[in-house]
């Protein structure tokens, strides 16, 4: 990020604000659309504001720049909060918001990289991002660059067979520049994740691959930051978050329920939410 939007004295501040933002942003654009995944961007927005507004090296001006650290959003769908952060982060001016999922907009329903700088690779079908993460990572292993590889993923969508591919991998070539970030808001569309293919002891699970494991409360700014800008020289493993996170954060009829994960307020209940949201 540009040093000029950090303050050093509390970087968290910066984090909360654009973190209030996003959620309004992201609210606005699914009310106005008719359309999104409401649920699953409100649960990811602190992990992403902590990423671009407190860890990730980037630069909006660049965005092929060689040595920007890596993010991608392997829970494709949650395109309200990627594109809130990316328009944050400055890669794109605000009035492209206006045209989400619009024809021959570039903000797809699915963040695509030919279309929107900053996107760094196609996502939708689950389970598509951690292994291209992968291979980025392991580029970067190869080559000895110092670009680090974050990767978000949603619960539900570890139930994929290709995420445990790229986690055995991962283990063995001890790929300490990755880190998968693993928002367990413990709901997939429609149901919980344990009622329908339990994930737990998840944590267990990466240990098991090679895997340095941590847990983190999802929305705590301080604690977000702590473990995600942890030096990778530190570790001799990939690392894995496990960020626990409430589906629907930020706006109290929203949260922990099922029918948020691609519901959208009548007007009433976006009055309400934006309400909540300041
Ligand atoms: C391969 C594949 N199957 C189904 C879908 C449709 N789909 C989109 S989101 C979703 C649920 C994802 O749940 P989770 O990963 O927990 O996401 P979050 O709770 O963070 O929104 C499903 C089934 C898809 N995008 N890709
Ligand atoms: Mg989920």
């Amino acid at each position: 990020m540009t040093t000029a939007q950090r303050n050093d004295s509390d970087p968290t501040e910066l984090i909360r604000q654009k973190a209030l933002w996003m959620r309004r942003t992201a609210l606005k654009m699914v009310y106005k659309k008719n359309l999104g995944h409401i649920g699953g961007d409100f649960s990811a927005t602190d992990v992403l504001s902590t990423l671009y507004f407190g860890v990730l090296n980037y630069d909006p001006d660049r965005p092929e720049w060689d040595a920007r650290d890596r993010f991608v959003m392997s829970k494709g769908h949650a395109t309200g909060v990627l594109y809130s952060a990316l328009c944050a982060a400055g890669y794109f001016p605000q009035d492209w918001l206006e045209t989400y999922m619009g024809p021959r907009s570039m903000l797809n329903g699915h963040p695509n990289r030919n279309y929107l700088p900053g996107v760094e690779t196609n996502t939708g079908p689950l389970g598509h991002g951690f292994p291209v993460a992968l291979g980025i990572a392991i580029a970067g292993q190869i080559t000895g660059a110092s670009y680090r590889t974050y990767v978000l993923t949603g619960d539900g969508e570890q139930q994929e067979g290709s995420n445990w591919e790229a986690a055995m991998v991962a283990g063995n070539r001890k790929l300490a520049n990755l880190t998968l970030i693993v928002d367990r808001n413990r709901l997939q569309q429609g149901a919980g994740t344990e009622e329908t293919n339990g994930l737990d002891p998840l944590d267990d699970k990466y240990r098991a691959f090679g895997w340095e494991v941590v847990e983190v409360d999802g929305h705590d700014h301080a604690a977000l930051l702590d473990v995600l800008g942890a030096p990778v020289g530190a570790r001799d493993k990939p690392l894995c978050v496990i960020a626990n996170t409430v589906k629907g954060k930020g706006v109290s009829f929203m949260e922990g329920l099922a029918k948020w994960h691609h519901g959208v307020p009548n007007a009433e209940e976006y009055e309400q939410a934006m309400k909540e949201l300041v």
